[in-house]
């Protein structure tokens, strides 16, 4: 069988040919317009970019190169004694738009495994941050320090050709992939548990597998479980959002993959985007407090939401920027609770999470301004830690970073790989924009 490097060799030239296809028949095609309200109302609608591994479709969600979640589910292998899909078969998927075989997801597994420590020095750097340092803030600013690793940049300081950028990339998005879970479970260890000893990466286990026994939940299965479909389905959802979008513009002056991964971190932290499912967690514990436990009810929990709303907030884990109807993340994972019964199915938490559904979309649809009233993965997904005893909620947006790179540095060797320009969209000032449209 191909290893993944051999696969991508294969697909680069085909892919070229695509793109210098559409440059050459197609480059002055209009494909959409340019609104006043695109331009001041964040680029909302605007087919700019390219993005190649997923495609949001406002009502059906997401899709990895066209196949869907459930389809991912069935077709991705999992790990041995396991049955989610995994971070390395999402992975192959995103790189390659084939699935892998379970002999070519293992070999990837391995590959990581055996990439896995930090370097000395790194560990050093990140054992010497201030406690009271964002998690956030310590994992972009670990990931930076990183490409001191980095073989892109050697290789463009020694002078390469263009042609051949990716095959770095690639090098160091596998190696930054295969780090993440050392780098963001010793930050995990640092803020909250100072006094236990870290275990070493296990060449025998899967990424997600490595990384939950280096939280120290690895006796955990069915939380091990979680975390794998969980890391799988945030690893990509289209180029359009602040992460993504920031991994693909910083990676265009050809910053190397680390650089861009860490400024698409930063943008990861923003509590309208991967800081949400936190917020989701404070607002519903703030409703569990409020509420008696006796009386968590549907008709509560509408006044609760009346209450947020009346007070001028939004309710996490609600609407989004694309999708218009309910995010088949969140049905995911909520099928997942479904499996899990025996652990999951007496949760408090777990069970006011899906009450919230039942009712928000009629409040928000009444309240009448979000264009999408229906849960968003985040509604759900720290929710679902917290019941399994993760319950450092300020940590859960590092999970979200583990899985995001996935599919960031997916598109920047494919940026790579395509030989994509530096990107410089055109701005205009308020004075411009009244000239234009007065004519
Ligand atoms: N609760 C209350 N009001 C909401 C709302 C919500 N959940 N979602 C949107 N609105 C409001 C907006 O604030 C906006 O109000 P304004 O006109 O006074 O500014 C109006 O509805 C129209 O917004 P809309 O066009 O529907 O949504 P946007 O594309 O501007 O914003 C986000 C999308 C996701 C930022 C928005 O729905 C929101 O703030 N949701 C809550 C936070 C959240 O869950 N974020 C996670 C999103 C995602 F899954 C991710 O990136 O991880």
């Amino acid at each position: 069988t191909k290893s993944l490097r051999e696969t991508l060799k294969e697909i680069v030239p085909l892919k070229r040919h695509q793109l210098q296809a559409l440059k050459e028949e197609h480059s002055s095609k209009v494909i959409g317009d340019v609104k006043v309200e695109n331009v001041i109302g964040g680029m909302r609608g605007l087919k700019a970019m390219l993005w190649e591994a997923s495609v949001l479709d406002p009502n059906e969600g997401i899709r990895f190169h066209g196949l869907s979640i459930p389809d991912c589910q069935r077709l991705l292998p999992p790990a041995p004694g396991g049955s989610e899909i995994i971070a390395e078969s999402m992975l192959w998927l995103l790189l390659t738009g084939k699935i892998p075989t379970p002999e070519q997801t293992r070999d990837l597994s391995r590959e990581l495994a055996e990439k896995g420590a930090l370097p000395k020095e790194i560990e050093k750097l990140i054992d010497a941050f201030p406690r009271t340092l964002h998690p956030m803030t310590q994992l972009s600013m670990g990931v930076a320090a990183l490409n001191s690793t980095s073989e892109f940049a050697a290789a463009y300081e020694r002078g390469i050709k263009k042609s051949e950028y990716w095959t770095y990339a690639l090098e160091d998005s596998l190696s930054l992939i295969a780090m993440l879970p050392a780098l963001a479970a010793r930050i995990y260890r640092n803020v909250y548990h100072p006094e236990k000893k870290l275990v070493d990466v296990n060449k025998d286990l899967d990424l997600v597998g490595n990384y939950t026994n280096m939280l120290g939940f690895g006796d955990n299965h069915s939380l091990t479980e979680y975390l794998r479909l969980y890391i799988a389905l945030h690893g990509d959802h289209e180029g359009g959002n602040v992460s993504a979008h920031a991994a693909h513009l910083v990676g265009s002056a050809l910053s190397d993959p680390y650089l861009s991964y860490s400024a698409a971190l930063l943008g990861l932290a923003g509590p309208l985007h991967g800081l949400a499912n936190q917020e989701v967690l404070r607002w519903q514990l703030a409703m569990q407090s409020s509420l008696a436990s006796s009386s968590i009810t549907p008709a509560s929990i509408t006044e609760y939401l009346w209450s947020t709303l009346n007070a001028g907030q939004v309710v996490p884990g609600y609407g989004h920027g694309v999708l218009r109807s309910p995010d088949p993340r969140f049905v995911a994972l909520q099928q997942f609770c479904d499996k899990y019964p025996e652990e999951l199915g007496e949760s408090e938490i777990v069970r006011m999470v899906r009450m919230t559904a039942e009712v928000a979309p009629g409040v928000l649809r009444e309240h009448g301004k979000t264009k999408n009233p229906y849960p968003n993965v985040d509604a759900t997904s720290g929710c679902i830690l917290y019941h399994y005893g993760l319950r450092e909620f300020k940590y859960y947006t590092v999970i979200f970073g583990v899985s995001r790179a996935l599919g960031a540095l997916t598109q920047i060797v494919w940026d790579r790989a395509l030989m994509l320009p530096i990107e410089r969209p055109k701005s205009v000032s308020m004075d411009v924009l009244e000239k234009i449209v007065k004519g």
